[in-house]
């Protein structure tokens, strides 16, 4: 897979993973290979930079309890926001979780509690220390959990509920319902025809136009108009990484780990979509997981040189996006500091995804 493209792999195979082959298609339409690890401190900057860097990025990642403040309502709170503005901008959530317990215990972690994970986040990741029952305990969670959203979208839109019931087109892309919105517009658009504006989703007034991206056409959107920017909705999908490598200087993945990851991954293809780790994975002709990976920076634009990009002092290591792509096979960076500490994190995520696109196009030749 390191030498097919992005738009190959969308295609590869019957058993690429749905949100695999929607992430990819996101990647090559928007010639982005950038998730924003979305570290800030509270939930009106999270909201902001996301909104802000949207359009630069594929992937937003997460860390929930590092944001004070983080609203847990189902229908109008921060993640419900989020899904709103992945909606918006086209890019998948990645809670960027690590589950690490017994089967029983993450599966409620996963589900429940005040941030119900699974309502809000396309992605999130598993340590693999407690063995493979973690992945196969969390695949039956996801799975019960898109059967329910699937059957209440049916039966509510046969009744002809009218969505949303808070959040109702109050702000721009003001449509929330994180339990039924990520991915329901189809549906929402056959009872729209049948019954009349059941839904109603403000005008969106923003246009899209990535820098250098040749295949977006800019798309303006018109009032009403419920899905984005032209691109297609996601699956109502989720999707698990397994922790395989890490960053960190000293850590204790070894070999024989990230081996046993990539193994737990083979056999649960219907819900592992793919890794985090230092290195791509994939070994094997039919492996198509998706490699992402942090511990990235790119040195200051008017000091090109690596030094200084080592490390935070906290044990964090960083690579250049050229290293991590091109030198060991990763497709996607993932990017915290290096973006959010710029004076204008806009500018620096559209800096990172040309600098990861191009590495990405190096390696195609
Ligand atoms: P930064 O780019 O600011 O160093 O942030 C990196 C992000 O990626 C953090 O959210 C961290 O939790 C995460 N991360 C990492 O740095 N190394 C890993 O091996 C795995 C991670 O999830």
């Amino acid at each position: 897979t390191l030498t097919s493209t992005f738009a190959t792999r969308a295609t590869m195979g019957v058993d690429t993973h749905p949100l695999t082959s929607y992430l990819l298609r996101l990647m090559d339409l928007k010639a982005s290979n950038l998730c924003l690890s979305a570290d800030v401190s509270n939930a009106r900057e999270l909201l902001l930079v996301a909104d802000k860097v949207g359009p630069a990025i594929v992937v937003l990642k997460t860390h929930y309890d590092l944001i004070a403040g983080w609203d847990f309502h189902p229908q109008t709170g921060t993640g419900a926001k989020l899904v709103t503005l992945a909606r918006k901008h086209g890019f998948l959530i990645f809670e960027d979780r690590k589950f690490g317990d017994i089967g029983s215990t993450v599966q409620q972690q996963y589900v429940g509690g005040s941030a119900r994970v699974v309502e809000w986040a396309h992605i999130t990741n598993v340590n693999m220390i407690p063995g493979p029952t973690i992945v196969t305990a969390l695949a039956e969670a996801a799975a019960k959990w898109k059967e329910r959203i699937n059957y209440e979208v049916k039966t509510s839109v046969s009744a002809g509920f009218s969505y949303p019931e808070d959040g109702e087109g109050t702000e721009e892309g003001g449509c929330v319902n994180p339990r039924t919105d990520v991915n329901t517009s189809n549906h929402l658009r056959d009872a729209d025809e049948r019954k009349g504006s059941i839904v109603s989703i403000t005008t969106v007034t923003q246009s899209f136009e990535p820098a250098d991206s040749p295949r977006l056409s800019k798309t303006t959107l018109r009032d009403g108009d419920e899905v984005y920017l032209g691109i297609e909705e996601a699956p109502t999908d989720r999707g698990l990484l397994i922790l395989a490598q890490m960053s960190s200087a000293g850590n204790l993945m070894n070999a024989e780990y990230t081996n046993a990851c990539l193994d737990t991954a083979r056999k649960n293809k219907g819900f592992v979509m793919g890794f985090v780790a230092q290195q791509s994975l994939n070994g094997e002709p039919e492996d198509n997981f998706i490699t992402m990976t942090p511990g990235c920076q790119l040195p200051p634009e008017d000091e090109p040189t690596e030094n200084g990009i080592n490390g935070d002092g906290l044990g964090q290591q960083y690579k250049t996006p050229e290293k991590l792509i091109v030198g060991s096979g990763c497709d996607i960076i993932i990017v915290g500091r290096g973006i959010l500490k710029a004076d204008n994190p806009q500018l620096e995520a559209e800096r990172y995804r040309k600098a990861a696109w191009k590495a990405y196009t190096t390696r195609m030749n």
